[in-house]
């Protein structure tokens, strides 16, 4: 009949997801129309000429979701536009590219969320995996959409998920799931810490096995999940646990891990260490192996990374710090390892934050401010010792400068990059290359 051809598929947004979504479409024979918000946005020739289809860029034509079954949401719309509104009026199932990919999905599938620390755990424990002779894929929020890594038949896809992705998620069940942590982000679009949890929430449905914190209520399923494996910076003679004097990661009361033997810095990482491993806990009951996987490990750039050691000084690269609370875990995690002084270089675009809610972590770990960028002046005068400086490069030579042998210099912005850099992997080159200078 007619309505058997019209498009039951609409792929809303043309970025990297909404393309991954374009390709599988296609390959699936699903007849789709393609919408983009951004009434600017040029189509590519080539995807013109694929899709050969009706391509809407801007406001959407009368009559537009009639016929659709399915609103295929990239994670970079809202989810509360009215056009959507609409298209859930009209009957269409509003879902994203994660679900299309749940749906398809033979292979096992390991999921992790969280506020921070999602990048770290999912390359982490991929590294892992493949040292254990598995042939792992990390995709997802990471970087590489999930339905073009249905390619790449995985003998496990480890799915780095953020909460727009989960909020149009139904059907996936993962092998094992975690949500790390929460604490405030995206509130611009998810609006209550209440919702922004609730989609994070919906990992755990259809999940076998929950990988939850037991120091943090946040990371606890709400629903029913057969198994627990539990992380904690805390001694526990089950699971995961930590041995603070020693500074080592417990299995089922035994060291298994010191941290001092992997190249990643910081409490908040022997946490992230620990949920990785319990993720593979389930693919693999060899921990001591798993546990020696992690010592190959190079932390994912730009993230509490030892990048030097100048004169005795050592200089951690932070930039992807582009929150408070990102800040706040370094300058905590930090706390327990940094014996010396620790000067801090922070600011830039402060997103409309208000940088003084990091007095008290200054206060508590902090030595020496050396502020820098748009909004940075705040964070040197609520300083003890403060300054602010012109350039990235003024800092680094200031902050050596009032160093001393075994002293730490940290660079975690607690800002974005975005008015002096490029984007957060640009200003960590220029951290880099002026710690470099200072030997030469
Ligand atoms: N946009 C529109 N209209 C559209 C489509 C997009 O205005 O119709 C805008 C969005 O508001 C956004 C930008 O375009 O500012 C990109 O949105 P998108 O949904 O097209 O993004 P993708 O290129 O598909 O990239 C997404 C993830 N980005 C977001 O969720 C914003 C990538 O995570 C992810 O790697 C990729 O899918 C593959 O899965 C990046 C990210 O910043 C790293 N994620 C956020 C975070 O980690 O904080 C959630
Ligand atoms: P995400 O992918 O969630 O943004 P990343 O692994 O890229 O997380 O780390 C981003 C920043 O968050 C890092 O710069 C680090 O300071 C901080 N961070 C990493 N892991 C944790 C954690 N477990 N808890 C709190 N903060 C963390």
């Amino acid at each position: 009949t007619e309505t058997a051809r019209l498009p039951q598929y609409v792929i809303a947004g043309l970025g990297q997801t909404g393309l991954s979504c374009v390709r599988y479409l296609l390959q699936q024979s699903v007849a789709f129309k393609v919408w983009d918000t951004r009434a600017d946005y040029t189509v590519g020739e080539e995807l013109a000429a694929r899709v050969n289809a009706d391509i809407t860029c801007g406001e959407l034509p009368q009559n537009y979701w009639q016929g659709v079954t399915h609103l295929v949401l990239s994670p970079g719309i809202a989810t509360d536009l009215p056009e959507v509104a609409r298209a859930r009026q009209a009957g269409v199932s509003v879902i994203g590219d994660i679900e299309l990919f749940a749906l398809a999905v033979k292979q096992p599938v390991i999921g992790i969320t969280g506020s921070n620390g999602k990048t770290t755990v999912t390359l982490l424990t991929t590294h892992i995996l493949q040292q254990l002779g598995f042939n792992a894929v990390a995709a997802g929020n990471v970087g590489l959409p999930a339905l073009d890594s249905l390619q790449q038949a995985a003998d496990v896809t480890v799915l780095e998920l953020s909460s727009f992705q989960l909020e149009t998620t139904r059907s996936l069940a993962l092998w094992a799931g975690t949500i790390l942590n929460i604490s405030a982000d995206h509130l611009d679009r998810h609006h209550t810490l209440a919702a922004y949890s609730e989609a994070k929430q919906r990992i755990f449905d259809h999940c076998q096995v929950a990988v939850v914190n037991r120091e943090d209520s946040n990371t606890m399923p709400m629903t029913a999940v057969e198994t627990k494996i539990a992380t904690g910076l805390n001694p526990a003679s089950e699971d995961f646990g930590w041995d603070a004097a020693g500074q080592t990661i417990t299995y089922n009361g035994k060291p298994l891990l010191a941290l001092a033997d992997t190249a990643l810095v910081g409490l908040h990482n022997a946490l992230n260490i620990q949920s990785a491993l319990a993720l593979v806990s389930v693919f693999s009951q060899d921990m001591t192996a798993a546990a020696q996987a992690v010592k190959s490990f190079k932390s994912a750039p730009h993230r509490c990374t030892k990048i030097a050691d100048v004169a005795g000084v050592s200089f951690i690269d932070d930039s992807k710090a582009t929150n408070i609370g990102a800040t706040e875990a370094a300058l905590q995690g930090l706390a327990g390892s940094v014996t010396g002084k620790l000067l801090l270089i922070a600011g830039g675009d402060a997103k409309g934050a208000d940088l003084s809610e990091l007095a008290p972590a200054l206060t508590e770990h902090v030595d020496v401010v050396i502020a820098l960028g748009k909004d940075g002046q705040v964070l040197s005068d609520i300083a003890e010792q403060g300054y602010y400086v012109e350039s990235l490069e003024r800092a680094v030579q200031q902050a050596f400068l009032l160093a001393k042998p075994g002293d730490t210099v940290l660079l975690s912005p607690a800002c974005a990059s975005l008015d002096m850099f490029n984007n957060y992997q640009h200003r960590a080159e220029v951290f880099q290359q002026a710690v470099k200078e200072l030997s030469a």
